[in-house]
């Protein structure tokens, strides 16, 4: 175990760092894994590390949207199930969300691996291996979903996701949120609500605002979810990286 001084000035980076090399030693991370760790990295730096307004806003309206979902998905690779284990879980909770495992570069080791790391940071039900169904239009090991996870799922969130995918499940008529550091990438382009915003703030940022919004009244979320602008996030966080 590698110590980190919290005062670094670098410490959350640092940490980032270290929990996605750990997430490669444990067989949960794909080495592809580490250069999208990188590339994110590099558009995090360029954003200030730190969580734009507009993406404050994406956040709450995701937190919304997956509270009025009838059956909600987070959806879980090796970059996320190693970055942010108990902090899905915790979303989970707060939004009555289901969780499956769904890969990239699917493995069945992989997919195990990452099953027994969610458990281990306390979730009770970890979908993605009875892989029923498909997602049409993709190639066979890539499209493999649960028919009663992410299939017949009305909202899913799919952080760090390939475009073609993302693009795929919004054909399916899916209601997209897409976390994603890149605001060009073809994710967030694609997705209902993106989020540009580092996964390791944008998760528990989701989960402080579903516990806010608990009590909330169904018109309550829909003006949140209505007032909620994509292009113009998907501007502020470009014009943010373009003009530093
Ligand atoms: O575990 P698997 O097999 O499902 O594979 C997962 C990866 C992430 C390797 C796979 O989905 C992949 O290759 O993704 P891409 O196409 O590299 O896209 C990942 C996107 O996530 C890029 O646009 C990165 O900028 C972004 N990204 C990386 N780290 C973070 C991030 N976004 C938010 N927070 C991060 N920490």
């Amino acid at each position: 175990e590698v110590e980190i001084p919290e005062d670094h000035p670098r410490y959350q980076s640092l940490l980032t760092r270290h929990r996605i090399e750990e997430g490669v030693e444990k067989g949960i991370t794909s080495k592809q894994g580490l250069i999208a760790e990188g590339r994110g990295e590099s558009f995090d730096y360029l954003l200030g590390e730190e969580t734009l307004p507009s993406a404050d806003e994406a956040e709450l309206a995701a937190a919304a949207q997956l509270l009025l979902a009838e059956h909600a998905v987070l959806s879980m690779n090796g970059n996320v199930a190693a970055l942010v284990p108990g902090e899905i879980v915790e979303l989970a909770e707060a939004t009555g969300a289901d969780i499956e495992v769904n890969l990239f570069n699917r493995t069945e080791e992989r997919m195990q691996a990452i099953a027994d790391h969610l458990r281990e940071h306390g979730a009770e039900n970890v979908k993605g291996l009875t892989a029923d169904a498909r997602i049409p239009g993709l190639e066979h090991e890539r499209g493999k979903v649960d028919e009663e996870g992410i299939y017949s799922a009305d909202v899913v969130l799919v952080p760090l996701e390939d475009g073609d995918r993302a693009e795929a499940l919004a054909e399916m008529g899916k209601t997209e949120i897409v976390i994603d550091l890149n605001p060009l990438s073809r994710s967030p382009r694609t997705a209902a609500i993106p989020i540009i915003d580092n996964i390791m703030r944008a998760v528990p940022n989701m989960t402080a605002h579903a516990r806010d919004l608990a009590d909330a009244s169904r018109e309550e979320l829909e003006a949140i979810v209505e007032a909620f602008d994509r292009e113009k996030t998907l501007e502020e966080a470009e014009h943010a990286i373009r003009d530093v």
